[in-house]
This record gives structure tokens, sequence and C-alpha cells, in this order.
């Protein structure tokens, strides 16, 4: 492998980002997927509702190639994600209240033209996994 396809190969490829540290127990299992996968991929705590000029920032700056979402209740934070970016969104509803329904409707009810790629209740690996098969397509 020369020097340079190296360094391309370690830039980072996926950005998770979390709604609250409340919702750990799904985003450890994403983060444990892409570390199994040596994925390279940075880990944010931001909440769209809380802080949503941290979230702007981190969207423009981010290099990822692809965002995973991770919410629960009114889980706006995929939509807003992928109302500011053209990459793809990958939303993991988290079953903080009602089972996760609130959050499943939230996250895959999206409108026209604003997609968000919706895996299941509290379904964090198959969030990673999903990523990591839109990455084997630039290989
Ligand atoms: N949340 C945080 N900001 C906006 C939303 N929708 C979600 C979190 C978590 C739930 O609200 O993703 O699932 C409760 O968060 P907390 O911080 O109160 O424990």
């Amino acid at each position: 492998m020369s020097k340079n396809s190296k360094k391309i190969s370690q830039k980072i490829r996926v950005a998770i980002i979390a709604g609250s540290k409340s919702d750990e127990h799904v985003y450890t299992k994403t983060l444990d997927v892409l570390k199994e996968n040596k994925i390279p991929h940075e880990f944010q705590i931001i909440s769209v509702h809380r802080d949503p000029e941290k979230l702007d920032e981190y969207i423009k700056e981010s290099e990822a190639l692809i965002f995973i979402a991770v919410a629960g209740l009114s889980a706006a934070l995929p939509g807003v994600i992928a109302s500011k970016t053209d990459k793809p969104v990958i939303g993991v509803p988290v079953s903080a209240k009602l089972g996760g329904l609130d959050a499943l409707l939230s996250t895959a009810q999206m409108p026209p033209g604003v997609p968000v790629a919706t895996v299941g209740i509290d379904r964090g690996e198959n969030a990673a996994y999903l990523a990591i098969r839109i990455l084997k397509l630039l290989d």
C-alpha cells in the first residue's frame, strides 16, 4: 500500500451523532461494529433541540462521508442533519418512551427529497452495517 493510499483509508468515513448520553446503550452497538471493522469514525453527542448551533457547525466541518444519527423521543436529529447535508444519513430511533414508536416515526417519516435511511428501534449495529455496505461501493 502506498503512503498516499494509507492516508486516504485513514480519513474519517462515518460521523455518529447521538442526541444524549442516555442513548449510550444504542450508540455503543454502532461504535462497536465500526471498531471491529476498522472503519475510521468520530463520535459526538449533540442535541438538535438543546444545541442547534453546535450541530450546524459540526455538520459543516465534518469530513465524514456518512452520518449516523441516534435519538429518542421527538427524534428530529437525523432529519435535521439530512436537511443540512447531501451526504447519506442513517437514523437510529431509540426507545426512550412509547417503546420507541415516537422516535421511529420522527426518523422515518421524512418529506420527499430529504431522505433518512431508518433502521429498527435500538438497532444501532444495523446502522453501522449499512454504512459499511455503502462505503464498500467506494472500493
Ligand atoms: N433528545 C435529546 N435532544 C433532543 C432529543 N430528541 C433525545 C435523546 C434521548 C432522549 O431525548 O436522544 O433519547 C432523552 O434525552 P436526555 O438527555 O433527557 O436523557
